[in-house]
């Protein structure tokens, strides 16, 4: 009877400060997943291929000027134009390790002075992570870190806001992982974190959507 049952993929969030090695973490995340024969992608927030991508990565470079609703727009909009594609894939069994997303939306463009609240309403009715981890460093300990690049936020005072703004996202069912541990204490304990995660969701847990 269960012929056309298949179980569910989740869709499993990696948030964090610049250079918290968030990046460098799903990517050995996606490995082992492979090794253990868990269908996964890797995916990112900006999707810079796509046209909105584009344009917030010629903002990013300070390329352009652009005013900061739009940009944030933008970024909701980036997300939006991937939503039926990420559930499509999610309900197929992919589970999708994405880097950034609407927390990130929200903590950068809060942190430019817009209101919180404002900043939420674009991302509600996205697709809701089933896990979000936290990477958590502080501002100078990440700028320490062989120092920030040239685009637009990577700013040691910006960062410091954007770390409140995260914490104010952050609820109770975040995973908050110490960023400053050895990278391989944090690859174990990211792992473990994903792997309950993808039992739960094939065992049937919904998908929800966000901040509704
Ligand atoms: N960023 C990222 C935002 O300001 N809003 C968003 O919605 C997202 C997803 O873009 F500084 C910021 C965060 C970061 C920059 O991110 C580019 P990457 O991870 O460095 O590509």
């Amino acid at each position: 009877d269960n012929v056309h049952d298949k179980s569910r993929g989740s869709l499993i969030v990696l948030e964090g400060l610049d250079r918290s090695g968030k990046t460098s973490q799903s990517n050995r995340l996606v490995s082992y997943l492979k090794e253990k024969g868990v269908l996964v992608e890797s995916w990112r927030f900006p999707d810079r291929t796509t046209s909105t991508g584009q344009m917030i990565s010629a903002y990013l470079a300070n390329e352009s000027q652009l005013d900061d609703r739009a940009i944030h727009l933008l970024f909701s909009a980036n997300r939006w134009e991937k939503r039926s594609l990420m559930e499509s894939k999610i309900m197929c069994g992919t589970t999708l390790i994405v880097d950034r997303y609407s927390y990130s939306g929200v903590a950068f463009s809060a942190a430019k002075g817009l209101d919180f609240q404002w900043c939420k309403a674009p991302e509600v009715g996205l697709i809701a992570p089933d896990l979000v981890i936290y990477f958590d460093i502080s501002p100078e300990k990440a700028a320490e870190r062989g120092g920030y690049g040239t685009e637009r936020y990577e700013k040691l005072e910006f960062q410091k806001k954007v770390a409140e703004h995260y914490s104010t996202l952050r609820d109770a069912s975040w995973k908050i992982v110490d960023a400053c541990l050895p990278m391989d204490i944090v690859e174990e304990q990211v792992r473990e974190f994903a792997m309950a995660c993808i039992l739960t969701c094939q065992k049937g847990k919904p998908l929800n959507k966000l901040w509704s």
